[in-house]
């Protein structure tokens, strides 16, 4: 539909940017922190592993300054669970702790809000050897977890997300899993401990701050048929309601998405669920829901012929097919990022429509972004048109979602600065803020803002009327 003219993004609508604690802060075992599973990376050669990262935890300060400059109104990271208790269910290692107390603090003396996730795929170690996700003393650890930051941060801290992207630990295990990968069955009872764990963590902020806010962070994208051959439909269908909505039903109707269940049944990984466990989840509601999105997805029919699953150059947004279930198909209406991430900003519009249609919450974009290979000029600039031209289009149409009735909240791109990306590397940037580092030599680790620092100043500036 085409509208006379889109309606301005919201007053203080929380234009931000987000990073995670693995994958930004560094000093892996500095000051008492205990090991995570991410500590245990071992990447392939010539890629960096985790240690050392944007080293923000020894540069916290000048990083806020940067974000104040910037003029953000948000800023979502994650709290590093074995930073703040160092075998994920002992004692309080208070200076990790007051790491993010300082860094709460500096945000909010900036009035940028601060929006913390309580787990990035960075389970504590001790936990990870005790079984994990899979076991229902971490749901436990969990809860007490949260306690220690809400009782510690809640009085600043007013937007929590419990736990990001549940659903791409689950079809995609690998890297949060070192040395075993677990079979799907593991990974389904894994996914239901962590549902109950956020409803704990949901009830409980709600007694402790009934003026806080606590919602998921999954990865969301619409996916679409390959065709208008109903076959396609139905596993698009298929596949969206078990890669996407049966985490955001359990979150907010309290159920499993029907389908999903039946998937989980016919694939013999349907979760034990224990007694109360369906009480509490229809209990916890979030406040609002965080989407992390970044390429939609094409399927076909399924031929459950054996080659329904094809080995595809990729990672977490490459749909490498299922058995029975479908097929991954290429979109020749779409363009590929040089890491082969579909760009598809319409999507992004089609993607939130769904979510608000299903679910009616507030939704805040918790990451969204073009990972690139960024080049530091000899001058000591870094210009980076495709990613303004990448966010530009995505921007358009948020605005365009919020025009057609959609109650965003807020845009978090993906990330503040320069990090390490999950899978490859130092050399794949997202940042506003360039780090001088390679891969493996740590070069001055300078904060260098690129050219959508400056454009993006100028858009939050504006409310989004300059882009
Ligand atoms: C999401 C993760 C982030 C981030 C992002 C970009 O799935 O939540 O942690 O890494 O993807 O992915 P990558 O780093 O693999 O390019």
């Amino acid at each position: 539909m085409f509208y006379k003219q889109a309606k301005a993004f919201p007053d203080g609508f929380l234009w931000g940017a987000s990073t995670s604690s693995y994958q930004v802060e560094g000093a892996w075992n500095a000051d008492g922190k205990g090991p995570s599973v991410q500590d245990l990376h071992e990447p392939p050669a010539g890629i960096t592993d985790f240690k050392v990262a944007s080293d923000h935890y020894h540069h916290m300060e000048e990083d806020v300054e940067l974000m104040a400059e910037l003029g953000l109104k948000a800023y979502r990271f994650s709290v590093s669970w074995s930073r703040v208790i160092p075998d994920g269910a002992g004692k309080v290692n208070e200076a990790g702790l007051a790491f993010y107390g300082r860094l709460v603090d500096a945000l909010v003396a900036h009035d940028i809000v601060p929006v913390a996730t309580m787990f990035h795929f960075d389970l504590p170690l001790a936990l990870h050897e005790n079984g994990g996700w899979a076991e229902r003393a971490t749901i436990d650890a969990f809860e007490r977890y949260a306690r220690v930051l809400f009782e510690r941060l809640g009085d600043r801290v007013k937007h929590w997300l419990t736990i990001n992207e549940q659903n791409v630990m689950v079809i995609h295990p690998g890297a949060m899993n070192p040395g075993r990968v677990p079979d799907q069955p593991e990974l389904y009872q894994q996914s239901h401990n962590m549902f109950v764990a956020s409803a704990k963590a949901t009830l409980l902020l709600h007694e402790m701050w009934p003026d806080a806010k606590i919602g998921p962070a999954p990865n969301i994208t619409a996916i679409y048929p390959a065709s208008c051959d109903p076959r396609d439909v139905i596993a698009a269908d298929n596949w969206e309601a078990i890669r996407c909505w049966n985490y955001l039903d359990v979150a907010c109707f309290g159920h499993y998405n029907p389908l999903a269940w039946a998937y989980m049944e016919e694939k013999g990984c349907a979760p034990r669920i224990e007694p109360g466990d369906m009480e509490l989840l229809a209990k916890a509601k979030p406040d609002y829901l965080g989407c992390n999105y970044y390429a939609t997805a094409t399927v076909a029919a399924a031929k459950n012929d054996g080659h329904d699953r094809a080995p595809r150059a990729g990672d977490q947004q490459v749909m490498l097919g299922e058995e029975g279930v479908y097929r991954g198909a290429e979109n020749s209406s779409l363009t590929k990022t040089e890491y082969g991430w579909i760009i598809d900003a319409v999507g992004l519009r089609t993607t939130l429509r769904r979510i608000a249609g299903r679910y009616g919450l507030p939704i805040l974009i918790t990451e969204n972004g073009l990972g690139a290979k960024d080049v530091l000029e000899a001058d000591g600039t870094v210009h980076d048109p495709y990613r303004i031209d990448y966010l530009r289009r995505h921007f358009e149409q948020a605005q365009l979602a919020i025009t057609d009735g959609v109650d965003l909240i807020g845009y978090c791109p993906w990330s503040f600065m320069d990090l390490v990306s999950t899978h490859q590397g130092y050399g794949k940037r997202y940042g506003f803020v360039y780090i001088d580092r390679g891969e493996e030599e740590l070069g001055s680790l300078a904060r260098i803002p690129k050219d959508s620092f400056r454009w993006y100043k100028g858009v939050i500036r504006s409310n989004g009327a300059e882009m």
